[in-house]
C-alpha cells in the first residue's frame, strides 16, 4: 500500500496543476459602437480609447480590440465574472456611445 502511493501523490500532484494551468473557454463577442445624439460614432484615437478603456475596466474581462474601421469591438473575457449587458453597460456609461451585440463568436467544443 505504501508504494501505491508513492505513484499516486506525484500523479495527483500533477493532475491538479495542470487543471489549473489550463486555459478555460473565454467569451468572445463583437459588439458595435455607434454614437449617441450628435455623435456619429468612433471617429478618431480618442473614441478608439474611450471605448477600450470603458471595456477594459470591466473586471474579467481579458482582452479588447477596437475596430475604428468597422465601428466595432472585440472582447475577450471569463464569462463567469462577466456578462454582455456589463460590457454593454461599460460603454453606455461614457456617455457618448452605446454598444450592441453583433456577433457571438462560438468556440470550438461548445
Ligand atoms: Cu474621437
Amino acid at each position: 500500500m505504501k508504494h501505491l502511493s508513492v505513484f499516486l501523490i506525484p500523479i495527483l500532484t500533477c493532475l491538479l496543476v495542470f487543471s489549473f494551468a489550463l486555459p478555460r473557454d473565454p467569451g468572445k463577442v463583437v459588439l458595435t459602437i455607434e454614437g449617441k445624439g450628435e455623435i456619429k460614432g468612433m471617429v478618431c484615437a480618442g473614441c478608439k480609447r474611450t471605448v477600450e478603456n470603458a471595456l477594459k475596466k470591466v473586471e474579467g474581462v481579458h482582452q479588447v480590440a477596437v475596430d475604428l474601421k468597422e465601428q466595432e469591438a472585440r472582447v475577450e473575457f471569463d464569462p463567469e465574472r462577466v456578462k454582455e449587458k456589463d460590457l454593454i453597460k461599460a460603454v453606455e456609461e461614457t456617455k457618448i456611445f452605446t454598444a450592441k451585440v453583433k456577433k457571438r463568436i462560438k468556440q470550438k467544443g461548445s
